[in-house]
């Protein structure tokens, strides 16, 4: 029996064969270059194809995928047979990078079966993204119940990746709408991170009594838990310049726009303005940037070697990036860079129960180059 077989998978289509790993140097990381190619060859298959921007990727409480496309659908996929079933649809605004985004679900589901998502909404001129949950009945997901709106959005730059933690409390990222100086306007949600009860209203614990948890935020695509620590880790996009990868601690300045990627001087005046704000530094940045969106913690071990590595996948650079954190979790030690190229862009970064990864492609949101069955959500095994 093979190895999928042990796992109860049945092979689907394999798209990709055996793929060798690869790495490359990437300036600016601070994360040493993997220099010994590990012998660990993994095989990618389709699970499901023909979808559209598929943008969030959640194991759900029912153990199937759940799937938001930007246009606006949210679908389950069963894992095992590939088939995609609608079960809501909710009205949204897409132009550029906006549109339906992120999907959390309530940490006591089978009592309380709230889908928590993230959208744009209002008018092609006046972009506005919005918290939102919904009812399952079993088969279909109720009227939204509007939780957290008027966050400012744009075509770029919306933020809008959701995370429910063990605190029981939801964590949203919200981009800087295109206006830089949000992020550094505490008053102002865009830019930030958002820390909320289940039922919308800031966090009792926040640190400045409002919606904010954290601050100076450019266009947070990425956020996730480690698995051990609980500590939050996010990956943003940078300018031209330093994606970043960064564990967020409440109220921490993340320094956007003075800052960009790590205290070094690169960017003018920057330095001063780390030690005068007391910048939180990031685990890791890419320059030139590939635009770094979904994340995920690897806690299994069926892939050998993953255990404790953070995914991120890219959108631009087209890859998927495993990152080998130190033993405080505060950095890089390795940055490892995989499937370059092969698939297009990828969007989303989700690790099954038993230890498989998928991956949702990013080839029709506008700024790709779709294949026929593009876009796909597909699996990584050993
Ligand atoms: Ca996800
Ligand atoms: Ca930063
Ligand atoms: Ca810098």
């Amino acid at each position: 029996m093979n190895r999928i077989g042990r796992l109860g998978l049945p092979l689907l289509l394999a798209v990709g064969g055996s793929v060798p790993l690869t790495t490359v140097s990437n300036r600016g990381s601070r994360a040493p270059d993997i220099t010994d190619t590990p012998a660990a060859r993994l095989t990618v298959e389709t699970v499901a194809s023909g979808l559209d921007t598929p943008w969030d990727l959640a194991w759900g409480p029912d153990g199937v995928i759940w799937v938001t496309e930007r246009p606006g659908t949210i679908s389950r996929v069963d894992p095992s047979t590939g088939q995609v079933t609608r079960v809501g649809r909710i009205d949204v605004v897409e132009v550029s990078e906006s549109g339906l985004m992120g999907i959390a679900f309530h940490p006591d589901f089978a009592n309380q079966p709230y889908v928590y998502v993230a959208h744009s909404y209002g008018s092609r001129r006046n972009i506005r993204n919005r918290l939102v949950r919904m009812r399952f009945d079993g088969a279909r997901l109720g009227a939204p119940q509007v939780l957290v709106d008027n966050i400012p959005g744009n075509r770029n730059h919306n933020g809008s990746r959701l995370a429910i933690g063990a605190d029981r409390l939801l964590y949203m990222t919200t981009g800087d709408a295109g206006r830089a100086a949000r992020a550094q306007d505490r008053g102002d949600v865009a830019g930030k991170i958002l820390r909320v009860t289940l039922e919308g209203r800031p966090a009792p614990e926040n640190p400045f009594g409002t919606l904010v948890y954290s601050y100076g935020h450019r266009n947070p695509q990425g956020i996730v838990f480690h698995p051990v620590t609980g500590a939050l880790y996010i990956a943003e996009h940078g300018p031209r310049d330093n994606d970043e990868v960064n564990r967020v601690k409440k109220g921490g300045n993340y320094g956007w726009p003075a800052v960009h990627g790590f205290c070094d001087g690169d960017t003018r005046g920057e330095e001063a303005f780390c030690r005068s704000n007391d910048v939180v530094e990031p685990v890791t940045a890419w320059t030139p940037t590939v635009g770094v969106s979904g994340a995920d913690f690897y806690d299994g071990t069926l892939i050998p070697g993953w255990n404790g590595s953070l995914l991120v996948t890219s959108l631009r650079g087209q890859a998927l990036y495993r990152l080998t954190l130190s033993a405080d979790g505060s950095t890089a030690t390795e940055r490892e860079v995989l499937f370059r190229g092969e698939y297009g862009r990828l969007r989303d970064v989700l690790v099954g129960p038993r230890g498989e990864v998928y991956l949702a492609t990013s080839n029709r949101d506008g700024r790709g180059n779709p294949a026929r069955d593009d876009d796909r959500i597909l699996r990584i095994l050993p």
